[in-house]
């Protein structure tokens, strides 16, 4: 039985692009580290791993051979669906970013517009958008819609207008809530987004959403009351209380899927993720 509307979809991001090892010792920077990881959050809960890669020196990478190496492994270990960040770091190229899909993931991400980003710019020009949303359907690769701010919505709405549905049929987009420069991590945020959802996006698209940092609670907690997933990992929190660093990204996924015990919409099961995104494959 399809457990969709009844349970709660967790992702976890473990690594990201912006935090430093040197800074963040538990981060999972190496491949047997993000291996680790994935079995450690699958046996949490998790059912989807948003990935971002590193290099032999722990720096953010879109390499493509190392891309291939990591789906083979995550395949390999675990029955995680597998989500390629093509957001990667700022610095990153247009054309390193559609490269990405040729890893042949389960899933990728694709950011709905461009976002100032701390004392950065996260730079998604329309074209682009457009780019990565055909080669995804070309592909057959399920994307995230990952929606920093409230435009990023109605430009969703524009780019299923003029382009048609993803590979799947499925809408299933995320809110990343709190970055300097997009909307903030907070409840009320998580409302207003959740009501556009509704408004804007065909009938059945489902949300995840995610608070960086202090947000990362009152996100959650909003998420799981209007029916959303979740999102959790060292890409978006380091720390887990205040001055207590998270120990391990294990650690947020039990600590989501407790929340969504509580909320009476346990972890979804990996199977029943994939049903509820289309993954075929
Ligand atoms: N690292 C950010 C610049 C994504 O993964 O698609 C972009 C990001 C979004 O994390
Ligand atoms: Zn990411």
């Amino acid at each position: 039985m399809l457990t969709s509307m009844t349970s709660t979809l967790i992702t976890v991001a473990p690594t990201g692009a912006e935090s430093s090892k040197a800074d963040v010792p538990a981060l999972p920077v190496t491949l047997d580290e993000l291996v680790a990881t994935a079995g450690d959050c699958e046996a949490a809960g998790a059912s989807v791993i948003h990935v971002h890669i590193r290099d032999a020196e722990a720096q953010p990478t879109l390499d493509l051979g190392r891309l291939k190496d990591t789906v083979a492994a995550l395949r390999e270990s675990t029955n995680l669906i597998v989500q390629l960040s093509t957001g990667g770091a700022v610095t990153d190229p247009e054309e390193h970013r559609l490269r990405v899909l040729e890893a042949a993931p389960d899933m990728a991400s694709c950011t709905m517009g461009t976002v100032n980003f701390g004392d950065d710019v996260f730079m998604n020009r329309w074209e682009f958008i457009v780019e990565l949303h055909q080669r995804m359907r070309d592909r057959r690769i399920v994307p995230e819609y990952e929606i920093f701010d409230v435009g990023h919505l109605t430009s969703l709405e524009r780019l299923l207008n003029q382009h048609g549905l993803p590979h799947g049929e499925h809408v299933h987009v995320d809110f990343v809530l709190g970055v300097p420069g997009g909307a903030p991590g907070d409840a009320s945020t998580v409302t207003a987004f959740a009501e556009a959802t509704r408004r804007h996006l065909p009938p059945g698209s489902t949300f995840s959403a995610t608070g960086i940092g202090r947000g990362t609670l009152p996100v959650m907690f909003a998420s799981l009351a209007h029916g959303g997933h979740l999102r959790v990992g060292m890409e978006d929190t380091v720390s887990y209380a205040r001055r207590v660093p998270v120990d391990s990204n294990a650690q947020l996924v039990a600590r989501a899927a407790d929340a969504a015990l509580l909320a009476q919409r346990p972890a979804m099961p990996v199977a029943d993720a994939r049903k509820l995104l289309n993954i075929t494959g």
